[in-house]
């Protein structure tokens, strides 16, 4: 360019000079991208937005380029991208690293890290104009880290937010205890599956409570929809859930201490491990006629841990009460319903298990409502799932993810509208595409998949899946979201969800959403001798086919939504910080990077979907005096911003270049103009000037 200039103001050859000034003009486009894209210093990019431009090919290449020079962290604007090493990073997370990003007064200088959004939200909760909660929501498919960055977390509050004061012995308590409750609940709910060895198996939300001096007091955890049909059934190479297998001293010995850290008593232990027996036991419980024998022998080892009368234990698998009139009927089951009802009884007994499980978790590490002020929350929940066959797990795992994106979506865009305020640019055209559609198909009125699912099920009637279908396509087919394969011979709805296409098969899916338990199976749980066993039924307010009328069926989406409906309530709440994990290959091999595996998980977390989102704003953004300093040629403006300074030094610097800007975008336009179909006000709205920055959209560049 200086020897652009030369030409034009030292030999005044002005012909040739507009010719190259046109030709420069030409390559603008180009030009822009070569300035804005450096490969060799991709990997230098500590956040995505600022490689410009935005698109997925260079977020993609920026992030391979980082991965490759061993660098996992990136911002994306408000968000964190995390890629797996799948291998210890050594000093990563080490007590020093934890430490120096909490003192440091500007974390955010340095090296993108799961610490700055720790530490941001930990500032934050301070709150210098009012306190405010915070929340730290990760999501990626299985495998990619949520759990680890989870667990890292908590290390983090329970260091930088440990009381100073070491010899307090409860401060020491807390933070054992709310560091404990990870083994305990990854012991019983997480297991090894083809996607990951450490699995978790339900989602969690864990509030971190702090006092007014910032100092963690107590916690509590929520829940989600644990995976409770694993304890009878795990898919071929997958396993049950940790804590059957932690037999041998090496692994159980940490779950035992985490245990007694909570302050579960060796005798509520044993009678834990003794209920976990049974269920082995049960589960090689087999009612095929041949197997009599053996079958006795497993019945009489379940009833003698599960404490209850060996032939209750056998007629209640075996024999169904039907009610007929004022008189009951006892109907022998077939040898499928008895391994049903089996299979039930080993998933109740888990279930409530794990949720008497939580209940003393929350009782042990909860501070009084008194002792803390505000709480990090740190949610845990499954990544968008897309199997070959899918059934109502998936869906309500995938209509989580859905309310996530939609909370996500909001929370980007007022970020991204926050900064256009800020440089004083009009927002109200950025065009998004938001979920909604595919939520109201899900679960909104008057008709949606659930409310449709849910009159079926209180229907009392054997379901068809069949005519469930026609139903759907009846009443739904209006809605863009939904579509169904012609070619398909199974009962099943696609939903285009924001992440992906899934296709659900309907079969199965009404019982599974009746959940339905027999009453013989409670009734024989709240007369067993077991105290703890007892106790997980003896309230009452376990459902179970004959104690809840068929009108209030409470089914499981209806149980699932109204949880999840309270998380969005908290969320809404608080300051959300989102972390996208990528899990950089499926097979968990170290620094193995896989374009098409993160490029595909990059969409399906919504990473291009907010690249988009910026796309549809101005996703070039470029200071004026980068601008000038590339682009003044174009209306000799160099000189012209050099005069102006001198002459008028009144006028602000910001101001006079901002002109200059203008001056140089109107030649550019006017071009622009003559060479488009475009009116003259969509190729306006291509570039806008802020105060400090030109905002330029892809559309400029790709026309
Ligand atoms: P997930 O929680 O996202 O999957 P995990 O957090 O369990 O995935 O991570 C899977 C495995 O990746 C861990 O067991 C570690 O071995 C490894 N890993 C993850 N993050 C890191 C890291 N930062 N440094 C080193 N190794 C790491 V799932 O719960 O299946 O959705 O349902
Ligand atoms: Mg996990």
């Amino acid at each position: 360019m200086v020897f652009i200039n030369c030409i034009m103001q030292v030999n005044g050859l002005k012909d040739r000079a507009q010719d190259l000034r046109k030709s420069f003009i030409d390559s603008l486009e180009e030009d822009i991208r070569d300035f804005l894209i450096n490969e060799a210093e991709l990997h230098t990019y500590d956040d995505l937005t600022k490689v410009n431009p935005v698109t997925p090919s260079t977020v993609l290449k920026c992030l391979q380029a980082r991965y490759s020079a061993k660098v996992f962290y990136t911002h994306a604007g408000c968000t964190l991208v995390a890629l797996n090493p799948f291998q210890p990073i050594p000093d990563l997370y080490s007590l020093d690293v934890m430490r120096e990003y909490h003192s440091a007064p500007q974390p955010q200088e340095f090296k993108p890290h799961i610490f700055i959004v720790a530490e941001e939200a930990y500032r934050n909760v301070q709150g210098q104009v009012e306190p405010m909660n915070q929340s730290l929501v990760y999501s990626g498919e299985s495998g990619a880290g949520k759990t680890w960055t989870s667990r890292c977390l908590m290390k983090y509050y329970a260091t930088v937010a440990a009381s100073s004061q070491k010899c307090q012995d409860t401060v020491e308590k807390i933070e054992r205890r709310v560091l404990g409750s990870n083994p305990i609940m990854e012991a019983f709910g997480n297991a090894c599956t083809l996607r990951n060895s450490n699995s978790s198996r339900f989602g969690k939300y864990i509030q971190l409570q702090l006092n007014g001096s910032q100092l963690l007091v107590g916690a509590s955890v929520q829940t989600f929809l644990l995976e409770k049909t694993r304890v009878a059934f795990q898919a071929p190479n997958e396993r049950n859930f940790h804590i059957f297998y932690q037999n041998s001293v090496f692994f159980i010995l940490p779950t035992v201490e985490a245990m007694i850290n909570l302050g579960i008593d060796e005798s509520k232990r044993t009678q834990i491990f003794r209920i976990l027996a049974g269920l082995l036991q049960l589960g090689n419980v087999d009612f095929r006629p041949a197997l009599e024998e053996a079958q006795t022998c497993f019945l009489q080892k379940t009833a003698d841990l599960l404490q209850v009368p060996l032939d209750e234990l056998q007629s209640c698998l075996t024999v169904r009460t039907l009610r007929a009139g004022k008189q009951n009927v006892l109907k022998l089951c077939s040898q499928s319903e008895c391994s049903v009802r089996r299979d039930c009884l080993a998933k109740v007994i888990y279930a409530q298990l794990f949720d008497w499980l939580v209940t003393f978790i929350n009782n042990s590490m909860c501070a009084d409502r008194s002792m803390w002020c505000n709480f990090i929350g740190l949610l845990d929940v499954y990544g968008f799932e897309c199997f070959l066959l899918n059934n109502l797990e998936q869906l309500c795992i995938n209509y989580a993810n859905e309310k996530l994106q939609q909370h996500f979506v909001a929370h980007y865009l007022k970020a991204q509208q926050e900064e256009y305020v800020t440089e004083g640019l009009q927002w109200s055209f950025i065009r998004y595409q938001d979920n909604q559609g595919c939520l109201d198909l899900i679960e909104g009125s008057p008709s949606s998949i659930f409310s449709l699912l849910n009159e079926e099920c209180r229907l009392n009637r054997a379901s068809d899946a069949k005519q469930f279908c026609v139903r759907l396509q009846k009443e739904l087919s209006h809605n863009a979201s939904i579509s169904w394969d012609k070619f398909s011979k199974q009962p099943h709805f696609t939903v285009a969800h924001y992440a992906d296409k899934v296709s659900y098969q309907i079969e199965g899916m009404m019982e599974k959403n009746k959940d339905p338990v027999p009453p013989e199976l409670i009734s024989l749980l709240q007369n067993s001798q077991d105290s703890l066993l007892h106790s997980l039924f003896a309230d009452g307010d376990h459902e179970s086919e004959g104690l809840r009328g068929h009108s209030k069926v409470v089914t499981v989406i209806s149980k699932f939504r109204n949880s999840l409906e309270s998380l969005m309530k908290i969320l809404h709440s608080t300051t959300p910080h989102y972390t996208r994990c990528i899990k950089p290959n499926p097979d968990c091999r170290p620094l193995t990077f896989k374009r098409e595996e993160v490029i595909t998980q990059l969409e399906a977390c919504g990473i291009v979907e907010t690249i988009n989102i910026s796309a549809a704003g101005f996703p070039i953004r470029i200071p004026y005096g980068n601008f000038l300093q590339r682009y003044g040629l174009i209306t000799n403006t160099r000189l012209t911003v050099q005069m102006n300074q001198s002459n008028s030094p009144e006028m602000s610097n910001q101001a006079v270049l901002g002109s200059a800007v203008e001056d140089v975008l109107n030649v550019v336009l006017k071009r622009r103009a003559s060479n488009s179909t475009l009116s003259p006000d969509d190729n306006n709205n291509m570039v806008h000037c802020g105060r400090t920055k030109v905002f330029l959209t892809h559309s400029l560049l790709e026309m």
